[in-house]
This record gives C-alpha cells, structure tokens and sequence, in this order.
C-alpha cells in the first residue's frame, strides 16, 4: 500500500495570506471619562449614548442621542497601531492604517429630505473610501429620527433605504457591509452615519434562517436594504461584526406584541447566524451586545431575559430606539470574538 505524505506546498501562499490580516479591532463598553480615552494614542473611536453625553470636538468622539439611561457605557474602539485623525469635508475619521472609523450628521433638510440625506451620506462615505488606507467597509451604523413615520413606500425607513440605494456604489455593493438602522425620537431630522473600515476586506455571512436582506421582496419597500447579515472581520483571530437582529424569519416579522418570544426568535437567529459563520463558541465576555428596545418600560424585562439566558459575562448597553419594523420591539447587535 503507498502512504502518499502530503507536503505543506502551500505554506508560502498561506503565510502571504495571514500578514494580510488584521490585529483584531479590541472593542469595550465603559464608563471612563471621554476626555481621558480621547487622550490615549490607540482609541480609533468613542460613542457616548444618550442625553447625558457630552461634546468633545475631537474626530474620533461621535454622540448618539439616542435615550439612554444616565449610566448608559460608552462604546470604545481600540487598535494596536497609532491613530491620526482629522476632517474631509463633512466625514470625520480616524484611522491607525488598518482600520478607519468614518462618520458623518447630515442635515435631511439640505438633502430635501431622508432619501436623499442617506444619498449624500453614502456618496460621501464612498469619495471617503476611495482616498483612504482602509476603504473596505466592514460595519456601517445608521441612525434617523422618526424612522417608522409615514405609511406604506412613504415610511421614512423606507425612503432611507432607497435613498441609501442610490448613494451606494461599488464600495458599498462589491460586498454590503453588515449594518443597523435605529429610530431616533430627538425630532432633529439630522441623518448619522458611522462606519468601521479595513485596510483588507472581510467577509460577509448570510443567515439560512433569515431572506438575505437586500433580496427582501417588493412589499417591504421599493429598495432592499443594502446589509449583510454580519460581516467577518480579516483579522488574526476570528471577529464577527453582527447587524441589527430581529424576530424575523423568513422576511416576515414573527411574534407581534409578544416581547419574550420576539427575543427568543432573535437569540435563535443570532445562533444561526454564529454557527453560519463557522463561530465555534456562544455568546460570552467576549461578545458585546448592544440591544435597542422599542418601549422603555421594557428595558429592565429585556435585560433581566437576557442576563437569565446569556449568563452576567455578556457585556450588555441597551438602548431606547425604534425599530424599522413598527411590529418589533427589540432588535440586537453585536461584535463576537472566537
Ligand atoms: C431586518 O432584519 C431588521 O436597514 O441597515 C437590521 C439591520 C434591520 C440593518 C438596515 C435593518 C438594517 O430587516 C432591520
């Protein structure tokens, strides 16, 4: 019997695959002080959620005004390489040459509305792109007050999508980026759009238990939202970018008005999602959680559920916001790590 030994002729193509990969992005949510994070040479990104934020003038610090309790963390994004950071035009960013943050607030009423505030928003994030050490989009944040407004193609969640449609060009469709869309109630009418960006491209991951969302059928709205489902980050040890979550299956909504049961649906489609990715481990320390919940009085039930399913090392911020379904109340982001 021949014994064929198999040698590792692959090893250098191998090798020049892996220095293409990234330090993983190390990502936390905490209560230090903003101005003393912002002094540290490898913080690429803080948010601070909520009404008791404050301002910083600095690129790399965005406020979300999205109602939080006063102890709602911030949410830090660190890298291993140093940061430089300034402005293009309306973009902020900051960027350590592997990983870029980008964001920018776009004012609706000098885009003649939400469509084509989403429309300018994109353009310019893809012009930012092009210029840029890390053009490749891996997660984008999207946030507009009074998302479920309007009825029909009219709803403003809808009009986002299709504005958002037509800013993306290739940057953006070449692979969609993993996303959320939240609802703010701050009546400002001011569009902000985040983004995390590499140097290399990840990879997206489509859930089974989910219709790829940028092929849900017409009755949702003239344009598909353009996401992946999550996105796997091109760095050394596995980092998964998960989008916003619902009780969807299908591209139905499922368990209206049930609050339990819409979460349930959600930890068995982040599950999927996980296992989709080829993710070996559950949710852990390791996976920050953001979690935006429709009504407020719900918010201490969607933790206390949370906390008896996932266990106390999860790190959770909840947040008060609408999602772009009016039938969902909870919807769940996150970021795992192995
Ligand atoms: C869904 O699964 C729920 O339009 O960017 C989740 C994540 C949702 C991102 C977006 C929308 C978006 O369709 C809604």
């Amino acid at each position: 019997m021949w014994v064929v030994t198999l040698r590792p002729t692959h090893t250098l193509q191998f090798d020049a695959a892996a220095s293409r990969r990234l330090a993983p992005l190390r990502v936390e949510y905490s209560h230090a002080r903003a101005a003393d994070v912002l002094a540290q040479a490898d913080t690429l990104a803080a948010i601070g959620f909520g009404d008791a934020t404050l301002n910083h003038d600095d690129p790399r610090w965005l406020r979300v005004r999205l109602q939080a309790d006063a102890s709602a963390p911030m949410e830090i994004w660190r890298t291993t390489g140093r940061v430089t950071h300034g402005r293009d035009g309306e973009v902020a960013w900051a960027s350590d040459g592997n990983y870029g943050f980008a964001a920018l607030n776009v004012d609706e009423s000098a885009h003649d509305g939400i469509a084509g505030a989403a429309r300018h928003a994109y353009a310019a994030l893809a012009q930012w792109s092009r210029r840029s050490a890390t053009p490749h989009f891996l997660r984008v944040w999207n946030y507009l007050d009074a998302i479920n407004e309007g009825s029909g193609d009219a709803e403003r969640y809808r009009r986002f999508c299709a504005g958002r449609a037509a800013g993306m060009d290739a940057a953006f469709t070449a692979a969609y980026p993993a996303a959320t869309a939240i609802g703010l109630r701050d009546g400002r009418r001011v569009l902000q759009v985040y983004a995390l960006t590499a140097r290399v491209p990840g990879r997206t991951v489509e859930n089974p238990r989910q219709t790829n969302a940028w092929r849900y059928p017409r009755q949702y709205g003239p344009a598909a939202p353009g996401f992946a489902r999550a996105m796997r980050a091109p760095s050394v040890a596995p980092q998964l970018y998960i989008s916003g979550t619902a009780a969807i299956v299908g591209h139905a909504s499922h368990h209206p008005e049930d609050l339990a049961a819409q979460l349930e649906e959600t930890l068995v489609n982040l599950r999927s999602l996980l296992a989709a990715a080829g993710s070996g481990t559950a949710l852990c320390g390791a996976s920050p959680l953001k979690i935006y919940v429709r009504h407020a009085q719900d918010l201490a039930a969607v933790r206390d559920l949370l906390r008896a399913r996932l266990g106390e090392a999860v790190p959770l911020l909840l947040l008060e916001g609408d999602i772009c379904r009016r039938e969902l109340l909870l919807e769940i982001e996150g970021i795992h790590s192995g």
